[in-house]
């Protein structure tokens, strides 16, 4: 089909299908011109400069953040908005009880309504992008259609964009269609005069078509909402075509062990939110001789090898982590990764041209003023009319920064040089954990697969009373930390956890819970937690050798009292506390129980092994 009216500003390429897709695309949004994505460094800082010019961004002082930029976006489009997600499968059921389903044809209607000619005023960019290392056959190709130049950038860095993704696809390569729009046309030559473009709350659509594995989002121009290779296509889509192809897609960091004899092992993690997830993935080991690197911090995939292990890839290319708690104390090696080259969004401006944000751990000058997140002038305890604390950045304020410049020096180490192998790394080990004040030890080890199922399908943090309307000591329940993110029913996700487990020949990770969140009965942490992590890491690793010592528990193999490493941190961890945090507590085991079984009851298609589980962990804690 012919585009008319519509400029091209870069050749479209040799791939009929894909352009014939653009172009019924154009003809619907009505774009001023149409740009096909190079993914070169001229493309990125040229936007770049675009939207300095248009005050859309700022630039922060070459000096100290050399190539950087700040955003600030519409104070009603921050964050991923759950409630506006949709899963829109043929069937209610196949999105099952934790999705927003709806009807892919009364959907596809009112969102055709909305994007009629919602690109006025602005370009069309077209963007191929390879989740994982280019012609990786874990990869996959995307091809993301947007109006925002700020989400182009951001592919750029969260993903690999350009020709070498087209030279994979060929003239007729399958790739997963990505529609984006901010949804706020421009009529009659208007400009959006430096103000973030989105659509108001109730025309925000994220929606994901799992049977034609299509995403169209509307209305957001903010991170996951935006940035379809992320959440969209890596967790949401991938999940079902992992599935359907006998593979895994899994909200999971990746990282490198190395003990001091030079033997590495492979580790993924998942975790809900505020778990200290990006902070594991880059810890700084507090034992000598250990080495910990970065793979990935957010999201795995994996598949069987032919000698029947996991191999994983990390299917990004960058880190969109929370600024604000980022500090050289707390993730040096994400503060360094920020360094240059970065877009920020929602942090704040320092009159040095330099961005902060709260727990930076950076101090401010005596009275010195900021332009906070919403543009205004800020200083040290500015508080609104009611006299609360008004924050200078947003807590969901975000730096984009490339994995490339993750630092790889002597004493931080940090991004594995073999981050981008395209044969994955072989995994060893898969950790779950939450925040749990109480009851869960600081790790123990699932007694089989489908026990360690069972463990990541009850993953959950505890809230505190001042969280909603729940009440303390309630358990939340993510589980694998892909509450949001699960494409296909949860009842038939936990049924491929238990499939991959009987692949023939399968040679499976071990799996472990860790919880580096238990306080003593007066509140106090029992754990230091952050680099002293890489403690609880060296006996997971010792595990996986069949060493490491252990006694078996109801609950699983718990470390005994001295088979964590505590040299140097005795006196921080006394023995005592290293008994309570290993700890066997029946009583708090058996309420455990019972709020597994009220979890369970949720899902209407629980697989019958995991009521197995259930049942033996029942009768274990009985004896
Ligand atoms: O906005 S993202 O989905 O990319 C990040 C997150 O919310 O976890
Ligand atoms: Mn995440």
């Amino acid at each position: 089909m012919e585009v008319k009216m519509v400029k091209n500003l870069n050749a479209a390429p040799n791939h009929p299908k894909m352009v014939a897709w653009v172009n019924e695309w154009a003809e619907l949004c009505e774009p001023d011109a149409i740009y096909w994505c190079d993914g070169t460094n001229t493309e990125y800082y040229g936007l770049c400069d675009e939207m300095v010019k248009s005050g859309l961004a700022t630039r922060l002082n070459s000096k100290l953040r050399p190539d950087c930029v700040l955003f600030r976006s519409d104070p009603s489009d921050v964050a991923r908005v759950e409630a506006r997600t949709f899963i829109a499968s043929e069937k209610e059921e196949d999105a099952g009880p934790t999705n927003h389903w709806i009807d892919p044809k009364k959907l596809k209607a009112e969102m055709t309504a909305l994007y009629k000619g919602c690109m006025h005023g602005r370009t069309m960019y077209v963007i191929p992008f390879s989740m994982g290392p280019v012609g990786s056959n874990i990869a996959k190709i995307g091809v993301e259609i947007t109006d925002s130049a700020y989400v182009v950038i951001n592919m750029h860095v969260m993903t690999r964009v350009g020709n070498a993704v087209l030279d994979v696809l060929g003239t007729d390569g399958e790739f997963v269609p990505c529609i984006h729009s901010v949804g706020k046309p421009l009529e009659n030559g208007a400009t959006d005069n430096g103000v973030w473009p989105c659509a108001p709350m109730e025309h925000k659509y994220i929606a994901q078509f799992p049977e034609t594995r299509e995403i169209w989002s509307y209305g957001s121009g903010y991170g996951g909402n935006a940035i379809l290779g992320k959440k969209c296509l890596a967790l949401r889509i991938a999940s079902v075509q992992a599935r359907d192809e006998g593979w895994m897609a899994e909200h999971m960091l990746i990282l490198k062990l190395t003990n001091p004899e030079g033997k590495v092992k492979y580790v993924t993690g998942a975790f809900p939110s505020a778990c200290g997830k990006t902070n594991l993935a880059m810890l700084i080991p507090t034992i000598p001789g250990w080495k910990v690197e970065t793979i990935g911090d957010d999201i795995s995939w994996m598949k069987f090898g032919k000698d029947g292990r996991l191999y994983a890839i990390n299917p990004e290319n960058g880190f969109f982590g929370v600024a604000p708690g980022t500090s050289m104390k707390s993730n040096k090696n994400a503060m360094l990764s920020c360094a240059k080259e970065t877009i920020f969004t929602n942090c704040a401006l320092r009159p040095n041209g330099d961005i902060w944000w709260e727990g930076m751990d950076v101090e401010l000058e005596p009275g010195e003023k900021l332009i906070d997140w919403k543009g205004n002038v800020w200083e040290m305890g500015k508080t609104d009319a009611e006299g609360k604390p008004v924050k200078a950045a947003h807590p969901n304020a975000r730096f984009t920064a490339r994995a490339c410049n993750c630092p790889v020096i002597a004493d931080c180490p940090a991004i594995a040089p073999n981050w981008e192998d395209p044969a994955g790394v072989p995994i060893d080990a898969f950790l779950f954990g939450g925040r749990r004040p109480s009851t869960l030890p600081l790790v123990y080890q699932a007694l089989s697969w489908e026990h360690g199922v069972m463990i990541g399908s009850s993953v959950g943090s505890e809230v505190t009373a001042a969280a909603l309307d729940v009440k303390a000591g309630t358990v939340r329940r993510d589980p694998f930390a892909m509450l949001p993110f699960c494409g296909y029913n949860m009842g038939d996700y936990w049924k491929h956890w238990i499939e991959i487990g009987k692949v023939a020949g399968a040679k499976l990770p071990k799996i472990f819970c860790v919880n580096w969140f238990r306080k003593t009965a007066d509140g106090k942490w029992l754990w230091p937690g952050f680099g002293d992590n890489s403690r609880v890491l060296k006996w997971v690793f010792e595990r996986c050798d069949g060493e490491g010592k252990a006694v078996e528990t109801p609950i699983g193999y718990m470390p005994t009292v001295d088979a964590i490493d505590r040299t140097g941190i005795e006196n921080k961890v006394t023995e005592a506390d290293m008994k309570e945090l290993l700890s066997f507590d029946r009583e708090g085991w058996l309420k455990e129980l019972e709020m597994i079984k009220e979890h369970y009851k949720k899902f209407d298609r629980l697989p019958k092994e995991l009521t197995a589980q259930l049942e033996a962990l029942e009768a274990r804690l009985a004896k």
